[in-house]
């Protein structure tokens, strides 16, 4: 007797925990450093469809500095949040963020900009989408080239700006592959000037690239490239701005997002003159989707995977986008 009501005791707590096991919600979060910036929205954009195919929950949430960032953490393990994707606002607070993510049991993915350990090294053990930097820079670098080629420049008369955001490390391999492109095309190294942006946004980069231009007057021709669109496009601001008209401008953004369409769309050309499309599609859908697989079905996801880019232009951009299915 004693021994059935253990058993029927024991069968009845197996049922309760399998129906709350089912019951529980799968929840995942989606932090973002700068979430007004276009190519951040189409990642949530994306992250939200996966969450519709597969009925979890994305709690999505900006976190603009570190302490934003910390106190997302905490409030994503008090909403019952299993594992969360993070584009931080500073890849140095590494550490910090695991801490943070394992005080609140949850599991933890980087998108587009990998942690940083205390000596600057990648922190490989948590799983990450990035872009292939150094590719996607020589990309825009070529692009540069091709389209100094068309309009007869010589490159020792041009001048370039070197937008840069040199903390962070994806930023410095996408630059310093555009360079390495410009310099084996026989642009001179002391035409390329630094711009240090203090923030990762079309004004940071439009009030640094303006001292450039201020600072090197003597030179009438210029091209830009940067970390994104936005950078680039600060960039192409400043010249207009100082008077250099688009025929004597080349600038070459990476993301594709809104602020490069809606500069394409624009009546008359800029001095912005393309971008390598990236996949908001991928770095949004499929790491919603790893994290998915990881929380429900244990599966962990890959270690490192970075995604490519396509070069598009004024006239190309609606094939380019279709093709990587981000229209
Ligand atoms: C970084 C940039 C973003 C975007 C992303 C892929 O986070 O700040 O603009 O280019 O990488």
């Amino acid at each position: 007797m004693r021994f059935l009501k253990t058993a029927l005791l024991a069968g009845a707590l197996a049922v309760t925990a399998l129906v709350s096991a089912y019951a529980q919600e799968t929840k995942i979060g989606f932090i973002v450093k700068q979430p007004e910036e276009p190519w951040f929205q189409d990642e949530w954009k994306f992250a939200d469809q996966a969450a519709k195919e597969k009925g979890f929950t994305l709690v999505k949430i900006g976190a603009e500095d570190g302490e934003k960032l910390m106190s997302a953490i905490d409030n994503l393990g008090a909403q019952g949040v299993q594992g969360f994707i993070v584009c931080t606002p500073d890849v140095k607070l590494g550490p910090g963020i695991i801490a943070k993510a394992e005080a609140n049991s949850l599991k933890l993915m980087t998108v587009d900009d990998r942690l940083v350990s205390a000596d600057g090294k990648p922190i490989e053990s948590v799983p990450h989408m990035g872009i292939s930097a150094t590719k996607i820079g020589e990309a825009v670098g070529q692009a540069i080239v091709e389209e100094m080629k068309a309009r007869g420049w010589k490159p020792e008369e041009v001048g370039a700006i070197r937008v840069s955001y040199d903390q962070l490390p994806t930023a410095v391999d996408r630059v310093e592959g555009a360079i390495s492109v410009l310099k084996a095309n026989g642009f001179k190294a002391e035409n390329i000037f630094d711009a240090p942006q203090a923030k990762t946004d079309t004004e940071a980069a439009l009030n640094a690239a303006t001292v450039v231009l201020n600072a090197h007057a003597g030179l009438k021709k210029w091209v830009a490239f940067g970390l994104n669109d936005e950078a680039v496009l600060g960039a192409v601001r400043a010249s207009e701005s100082v008077g250099i008209a688009p025929a004597n401008m080349i600038g070459v953004g990476i993301g594709g997002a809104d602020s490069a369409i809606n500069e394409f769309k624009k009546p008359a050309a800029t001095g912005f003159v393309g971008t390598v499309i990236i996949s908001p599609k991928r770095h949004g859908y499929e790491t919603a989707l790893n994290m998915y697989d990881w929380v429900a079905n244990n599966k962990e996801p890959e270690k490192l995977i970075l995604t490519s880019g396509a070069l598009a232009k004024r006239d190309t951009y609606e094939a380019v986008r279709k093709d990587l299915g981000i229209e």
